[in-house]
């Protein structure tokens, strides 16, 4: 069998979702054949890391757009912070544009982080990136220059497994379609029990997405990686749509104070999401800049922002076109019930939760935000 690189890689769309993920072939080695059985996996209960003296290590997995540039500016400038590793994937525009942001928005941050190529369609469906809301470049369309530097050699499914397995209690931060990370546990399913925290910018668990009335888009666009990280037994913190609409919009006296910061990061951080913001009033009618990614970075930095949290088994909709990648939330714990066993059994196995985000306090979000670009 010739092995081919994982963008060129070939899949079996008739097989079911594991069978499917095991056909892929690419170019480090085959899955392991033990995947079905173990590709989830127990880990410690989670716990949540506040702000600490000794810099916290973050991982963070985007298809840059301009709501990921913020985000990285975030993380980046947070002082207990190491941002070890960025990777790409294809969502909001194709891998390699997606590098090619990271990689801009790290060096006008003077920022010194890896970043690393991955994958450039999702496991199984079609690829569709969302440049109608953020511009072809994903950036608004403004001709920022090339970065001087370039992506590392190493694919990003390798990197997420080398960097967990490196930086033990890692916090990952996913704000994109969760292929890589999907990959990355389907390769190494014991990198689980290392990561401290899961941060998942994804989903729409109170039914109102961006793209369905059902599914956000990084849900919605690779919905067979999105349950194989909610059956993985990593420690998913889930950041929805919700959280980033509403007062959480950064509206115009909010752009007002960050543009009077006076700086280039300031500048760019609104500037960029010009495309966005317009596209935004189209979609829900709202004015302002919405920033999803950002809202996810916030509550990496500080769970506390979050001001309302719940546990709960989490799967997501594969199946049916209608609904496709909704974020099936068990709120009432149906699971336990025996005569609904069968269906939540992959969850059940791993008695692993996912703390789902229901509320956040808005004045300290957009106070992360300020301070990021101040
Ligand atoms: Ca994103």
């Amino acid at each position: 069998m010739v092995e081919q690189p994982i963008r060129n890689r070939q899949v079996s769309g008739s097989s079911p979702l594991v069978g499917s993920i095991l056909s892929i072939t690419y170019s480090y080695s085959s899955l392991p054949a033990e995947f079905i059985a173990t590709f989830v996996r127990w880990a410690p209960e989670p716990t949540f890391c506040y702000p600490s003296p000794v810099p916290r290590a973050f991982l963070i997995d985007t298809d840059t757009a301009s709501d990921d540039a913020v985000a990285l500016i975030m993380a980046l400038r947070a002082p207990d912070v190491r941002v070890v590793a960025i990777t790409t994937v294809a969502g909001n525009v194709p891998v390699l544009q997606s590098t090619r942001n990271a990689l801009y928005t790290v060096e006008l941050c003077g920022a010194n982080v890896p970043v690393y190529t991955g994958a450039d369609k999702p496991l199984l469906r079609t690829y569709q990136n969302a440049t109608w809301f953020h511009g072809r470049d994903g950036l608004g369309d403004h001709n920022y220059p090339s970065p001087h530097q370039s992506a590392e050699g190493v694919h990003a499914v390798d990197a997420i497994i080398e960097t967990v397995e490196a930086n033990p209690g890692i916090v990952i931060v996913t704000l994109a379609p969760l292929t890589n990370l999907a990959l990355a546990l389907a390769k190494k399913p014991e990198i689980v029990a290392k990561v401290g925290r899961c941060v998942v910018m994804g989903g729409a668990p109170c039914c109102e997405g961006n793209v369905t009335p059902s599914a956000e888009y990084n849900i919605w666009v690779d919905p067979e990686a999105a349950r194989i990280v909610m059956h993985s037994g990593l420690p998913v913190e889930l950041v929805g749509w919700h959280l980033c609409r509403g007062d959480a919009v950064v509206r115009e006296d909010d752009i007002a104070r960050i543009l009077g910061f006076n700086n280039p990061l300031a500048k760019f951080a609104i500037e960029c999401n010009s495309h966005a913001r317009h596209a935004y009033k189209v979609q829900t009618r709202e004015d302002g800049i919405a920033l999803p990614d950002p809202v996810a970075m916030a509550i990496a930095l500080d769970p506390s922002i979050g001001t309302n949290w719940s546990e709960h088994y989490v799967d997501v909709e594969t199946q049916s076109e209608l609904t496709r990648g909704m974020t099936v939330v068990d709120r009432l714990n149906v699971a336990a019930d025996e005569r609904n066993q069968a269906v939540w059994a992959p969850l059940l196995e791993k008695k692993r939760r996912a703390k789902v985000c229901w509320t956040i306090d808005n004045r300290r979000w957009k106070e992360a935000l300020f301070s990021a670009l101040r």
